[in-house]
Formats: structure tokens, C-alpha cells, sequence
């Protein structure tokens, strides 16, 4: 039990006691000169994890995007992704900015590319349209509630790219809790992407930190354009030691995460008001949406009177959309603390149970 309950992000996890002591006692170096040992093992760890060559620490999960789209694409090509993806819409359009690539946005029905969608968007060789330059999957998928894609369908559609000779990037800052919850090593994920970029501070706990993965001539670019937007950090080993322990202590507990958000799902789906689609409720994200009579107004003001009573009740819930709250799970978030989010809003809910609740 916690004093609030916070289920904004798992991105707010809190380092554990054995991360901060691994912090204290870490071997360090220049990371930039390449000689920080606790760097470079979190990046072999990485690696080896995810069956690729080489790994590169980077600050975040977006820098760890950027560099990626930056590293596979020459300015004026197109990246193909989902509509809905963290790269399209929660990342400044660092890649338009930096990198001076254009965004091909294609609707989905959950998140992932089908393999004809990818075919339908590559472009022709023809001198009036812009080159192809990567296709970008996103696994798990955030706006969709932490859905999972197989390690398949992401062949399916690397298949397709590789095909026209245009390379794939894995978005998986939550890769591993998809690799718990199918039940399949994250190595086969990323095993169709040319690289991944993946979060030790997520629900893996570290206070900070990603680490993109891929072939070796692919990270020695990356490696330049990490230093070109100012992420080459110095005695980085500070915070890539409590990566190190992440890594390999903190990936087969995403399952309890995992029941948390299944518990809260399922006890919100029972209340007056909310919509709960549990069947995408796969890992550690409760996507609700909050229906009024009324329309969508009254709805998006009922959104925010249940974000700001829960807060009063030290429940943090984060609106996602006008009538859409998003609720995750993660190591300091427990079982009590799902009731007493959950006790937060049948108390809040009940009192639409006489005013028509949808
Ligand atoms: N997502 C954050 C916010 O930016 C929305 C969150 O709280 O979920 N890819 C995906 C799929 C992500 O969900 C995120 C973070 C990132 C990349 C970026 O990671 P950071 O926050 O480390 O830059």
C-alpha cells in the first residue's frame, strides 16, 4: 500500500534500493570516449538480450527513436508508421526536425501495421514522390492500452519492407512487457527489426534510461547522432548501472503488473458510466472511456470531474483524450492500492447510477 496511488505512468516507478546501491558503487568512465564498463555492459546486456550486435544507452526512449529514424533515413525520405504511434504523435516531431524526414501516418485497427498496409505505402520509384526510408512498429502499443503484437506479425511485415529494401525500427519501450505476457523471449521480437529502442525506466524501474539495439554499423551511426542532439554523456554508468539491474531483476515481475491492470480493468468495466474493452487488455495499460447521456461534452466533463475526485482521494489517474482516462500499472502501484482506486471511483461513479448511466 502507497500513500497515492499513481497510475499516470509507469514511467514515475521509483529506483529500488538495490538500483540506488548499484548506483553508488558503480565503476565509471568518459561513455563518450567509450570508456564507462558499467555503460558498456548495460549496452552488451542489452544486446545479447535482444539478440542483436551491439546496444547503445541513451537518455530516453524518444532519443533512443530519434536517433534510429535518423540513422536509418537520408532527409526528404518517409517514414511509415502508425497514426496513432508515440514516434507520430509524443515526440515533438523531433524526426521531422532533426532529421528532415516526412511522417506517413496510416490508420490501424489495433496499432499494427498489416503487411498490406505497409506494401499500399511504400512509394514508387518515381522522381515526384519521396523516397521510403523506414517503416517504425511500436510494440506494446500505448494508445491502444498496452496491446501486444506477435513476433510474426511483426516478420509479416518486415518481410514486406526488407522487400523493397527499406528497414524496420522497433519502438518497443515496453517490449518486455509484451515478451511476459505472450510468453516469448523478447530476442524474437526484435529479431525482424533492424533495431529496437527499449526502456529501462519504465516498469523496469530505473530512474532513467533506454537502450537501442541493433547491427553494429547501424549503432556506430547512432552512436554520431546521439552526440550530434547532445546525449553524449559522460560517467553515464551512474544511472546505466540501475539499467543493469532492470534488466536482471525486473522483467519476470511485469506479470504482476500485468494481474494488477487485469483486477482494475475488470472491476472498472462493472461500474455505472465506463468502458473498459478488456480484450485489449494485454499488459499493464487500462485504457477507460467515460460515456454520458449528454454527448461528448458531458462526457469529457464527467472525465474530468472522476480525474480530479480520484486526485482528492490520492488516486493519480492521467486524461488521455476528452472522455478518455488511462490507468498503468507498475512495481509501486499493489493489489491494495487496486482497491483503493477502485473503491475511489465506485464512489465517484455511483452517484450517475439515477442519471441515466450508459
Ligand atoms: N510514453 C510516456 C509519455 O510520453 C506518453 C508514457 O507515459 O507512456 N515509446 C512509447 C511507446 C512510449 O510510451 C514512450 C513514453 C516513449 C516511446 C518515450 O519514452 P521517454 O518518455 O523515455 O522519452
Amino acid at each position: 500500500m502507497h500513500d497515492v496511488v499513481d497510475l499516470r505512468s509507469d514511467t514515475l516507478t521509483l529506483p529500488t534500493p538495490e538500483m540506488r546501491e548499484a548506483m553508488a558503487r558503480a565503476e565509471v568512465g568518459d561513455d563518450v570516449w567509450e570508456e564507462d564498463p558499467t555503460v558498456k555492459r548495460l549496452e552488451a546486456v542489452a544486446a545479447e538480450r535482444l539478440g542483436k550486435a551491439a546496444g547503445l544507452f541513451v537518455a530516453s526512449g524518444t532519443m533512443g527513436n530519434l536517433v534510429s529514424v535518423v540513422s536509418h533515413t537520408r532527409a526528404g525520405q518517409e517514414v511509415v508508421l502508425d497514426l496513432d504511434s508515440h514516434i507520430f504523435n509524443y515526440e515533438v516531431a523531433g524526426s521531422a526536425v532533426i532529421g528532415s524526414v516526412q511522417m506517413r501516418p496510416v490508420r490501424t485497427a489495433r496499432g499494427f501495421l498489416a503487411p498490406e498496409q505497409v506494401r499500399e505505402a511504400l512509394r514508387p520509384a518515381n522522381i515526384h514522390v519521396p523516397q521510403t526510408g523506414l517503416v517504425c512498429v511500436e510494440n506494446t502499443h500505448n494508445r491502444h492500452g498496452g496491446t501486444c503484437c506477435t513476433p510474426e506479425e511483426i516478420a509479416a511485415v518486415a518481410e514486406v519492407a526488407h522487400g523493397a529494401g527499406v528497414p524496420v525500427h522497433l519502438d518497443g519501450a515496453r517490449l518486455f512487457n509484451a515478451a511476459v505476457a505472450l510468453g516469448r523471449p523478447a530476442s524474437e521480437f526484435a529479431r525482424h527489426a533492424d533495431s529496437v529502442t527499449f526502456c529501462v525506466s519504465k516498469g523496469l524501474g530505473a530512474p532513467v534510461g533506454s537502450v537501442v539495439c541493433g547491427g553494429p554499423e547501424f549503432v556506430a551511426r547512432a552512436r554520431r547522432v546521439r552526440k550530434m542532439v547532445g546525449g553524449g554523456m559522460r560517467q553515464a554508468g551512474i544511472i546505466a548501472a540501475a539499467g543493469l539491474v532492470a534488466l536482471e531483476r525486473m522483467v519476470d515481475r511485469l506479470a504482476e503488473d500485468h494481474a494488477n491492470a487485469r483486477r482494475l480493468a475488470e472491476g472498472l468495466a462493472r461500474l455505472p458510466g465506463l468502458r473498459v474493452d478488456l480484450a485489449r487488455v494485454q499488459t499493464n495499460i487500462v485504457i477507460v472511456a467515460v460515456e454520458r447521456p449528454g454527448g461528448p461534452a458531458a462526457a469529457a466533463a464527467a472525465a474530468g470531474e472522476l480525474v480530479a475526485g480520484c486526485a482528492a482521494r490520492k488516486v493519480a489517474l492521467h486524461a488521455i483524450g476528452p472522455a478518455s482516462i488511462r490507468c498503468v500499472t507498475h512495481k509501486d502501484v499493489d493489489a491494495e492500492d487496486i482497491e483503493r482506486a477502485l473503491e475511489a471511483l465506485r464512489e465517484l461513479t455511483s452517484r450517475w447510477q439515477d442519471k441515466g448511466a450508459t
